[in-house]
């Protein structure tokens, strides 16, 4: 696709920065901002990451919380309740101020508001957000719309409101007009908990983490060949054998169903979506390690610790092998809130094509007959995948970014009916280096600097695919280079945001270098918030960010 580079026009004050012309954030009042290591937040906009789809500064006004300012919850939601708690809970700590969540009767004045509306233009998870001298009015037609306003809300206030000790105020909101959306429903960030475990609390601060951008799905692949990480009860070695060891030989691990099902909650709570992988037919060394019986010549192979990739197949043949799916997939939608479970399907190289294909064929009816839908890397177009139910093939080709491409995957699947959820190898997987010096990561993609995992769209990878072809992003990380969640981090930011952003953003008016100016701001509430993330020359990170 065709880039278009920030148009560099003066701002009045109050003038409507919209996505259509030029993204907030890149004006100043009457002057152009240029990538700088401090901005001053008196004469800038406000940087926000995704994009607000429009926002009005309204220079004169702001909003400074004291305290007696509250949190009203105008609305009897214990959802809307739960949102304003997380609110207190992120800033009372920070200001010191008691930030008590009261009823509406207490008046909007020195209030942050929070209140359900119908704006059905605002669809199912936007939002509206007022900042006047008053107070902070914060309207949607859901709870997620409101979470997501508090993200923007966190974002409006200086970076240090994210630190768990009392810090020196003023707490000042800028004046603006937010009025956003998202253009994707489907805005996902891959766990690989196979390759290497990472525990519940892992989990958690990586949802803590992407939910600040929006993130709306956490796709988590939970079985490959070197690892079985969910309980399922009527199959029980696959944890407790399965799931004993990881890449390298470390001891692996796995989560219990209630220790799933906690992850699930708190995803809920960050109105994040878990869709569960079990990965099939292939990278699945560690089931078949568990019971011989699903091998075709009833030998169990031993653990595997090492990194190939392709090698593992079940017994396509054997009716076994699907009650085996049929009791996993049905234990796991039980589990399971969301209405998709992932069954892989990518890299079945010792799978022959038509094995592959019988083998989907049956699969994908079992994971409709426990009410789910399917959705599949995008080798799943080979077989006879039904768009409705609505089946997804994620895509994780290695593509241009900007200039369509033919891909027969991608056509397969979008002639079928099927939509594609986006993941290009080389811009999107966040387990790909930067660079040559990054300690960790692979590059069979490519490094994969910050720029690059930016500067790419959903709508133009493609010839013959549109954006009513596409449900959405996801940016996964792979973990065969990566054993705790501090190096997950350093992988995922500052990448992670921008994949965020081209999910949730409108794509036109986006550039490069508009986004850097934006992203520099997060460093400082990254280095609060202790996130260890890569300060990547690319950047010219805001003065606080550089301290460690
Ligand atoms: C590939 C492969 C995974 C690897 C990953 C590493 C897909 C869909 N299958 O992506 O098994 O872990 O690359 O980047």
């Amino acid at each position: 696709m065709r880039w278009r580079s920030t148009r560099r026009r003066p701002a009045r004050p109050g003038t409507r920065i919209a996505a259509t012309g030029v993204l907030a954030g890149s004006l100043v009042a009457g002057l152009a901002v240029t990538p700088s290591a401090q901005a001053d937040p008196a004469t800038t906009a406000p940087r926000i990451v995704p994009a607000p789809v429009s926002m009005n500064t309204v220079p004169g006004q702001s909003f400074t919380l004291t305290r007696h300012t509250k949190i009203v919850v105008g609305s009897r939601s214990a959802d809307v309740a739960r949102v304003a708690a997380s609110l207190a809970g992120l800033a009372r700590p920070s200001t010191g101020y008691p930030l008590p969540v009261v009823g509406a009767s207490a008046g909007a004045h020195d209030a942050i508001s929070l209140r359900l509306a119908a704006l059905p233009q605002l669809g199912t998870e936007g939002y509206q957000l007022n900042v006047s001298r008053g107070g902070v009015q914060l309207a949607a037609p859901t709870a997620a719309g409101l979470f997501h306003g508090v993200q923007t809300l966190r974002q409006l206030l200086p970076a240090k409101v994210e630190s768990h000790s009392a810090q020196r105020g003023p707490w000042t909101v800028p004046g603006v007009t937010i009025s956003d959306h998202p253009r994707f429903a489907w805005r996902g960030a891959m766990l690989d908990v196979s390759r290497h475990f990472f525990t519940i609390e892992e989990a958690k601060r990586y949802i803590d983490e992407i939910s600040m951008y929006k993130i709306n799905v956490l796709h988590l692949h939970l079985s490959d060949d070197q690892g079985w990480r969910i309980a399922i009860k009527s199959w029980p070695r696959l944890a407790t054998y399965g799931g004993s060891t990881e890449v390298g030989g470390g001891p692996g691990g796995y989560y219990t169903q209630k220790q799933y099902t906690d992850i699930v909650r708190y995803a809920a709570q960050h109105f994040i979506t878990v869709v569960p992988e079990i990965d099939s037919p292939s990278h699945t060394n560690a089931a078949l390690a568990s019971y011989a019986d699903l091998n075709c010549d009833g030998k169990a192979p031993p653990l595997y610790t090492g990194t190939s990739v392709g090698f593992s197949s079940v017994c396509v043949d054997k009716d076994l092998t699907y009650k085996f799916f049929d009791d996993v997939i049905g234990e796991l939608a039980k589990l399971t809130p969301g209405s998709y479970v992932h069954v892989g399907g990518d890299e079945a190289h010792s799978t022959p094509l038509s094995d592959y294909v019988t083998f989907l064929d049956r699969l994908q009816p079992i994971v409709h007959a426990h009410g789910k839908n399917m959705i599949g890397w995008n080798e799943i177009a080979q077989a006879d995948v039904q768009g409705s139910p609505a089946t997804l093939a994620q895509n994780w080709s290695i593509l241009d970014g900007n200039t369509p491409a033919a891909d027969p995957l991608a056509t397969a699947a979008v002639q079928k009916g099927v939509q594609l959820v986006t993941s290009p190898a080389n811009h999107a997987y966040l387990d790909m280096q930067y660079d040559a010096n990054s300690p960790y990561g692979l590059h069979w993609a490519g490094y994969v600097s910050v720029q690059k995992s930016y500067q790419w769209d959903p709508a133009t990878l493609f010839t013959g695919v549109t954006e009513q072809n596409i449900r959405g992003v996801e940016a996964p990380i792979w973990s065969e280079t990566l054993t705790n969640i501090h190096e997950v981090e350093y992988m995922a930011f500052p990448r992670l945001p921008g994949i965020a952003e081209i999910g949730w953003s409108p794509r036109t008016g986006r550039s490069w270098d508009e986004y850097r100016t934006r992203l520099a701001a997060q460093g400082p509430r990254w280095t609060v918030m202790g996130v260890n993330f890569y300060r990547s020359p690319e950047i010219s990170w805001d003065a606080q960010s550089a301290t460690r």
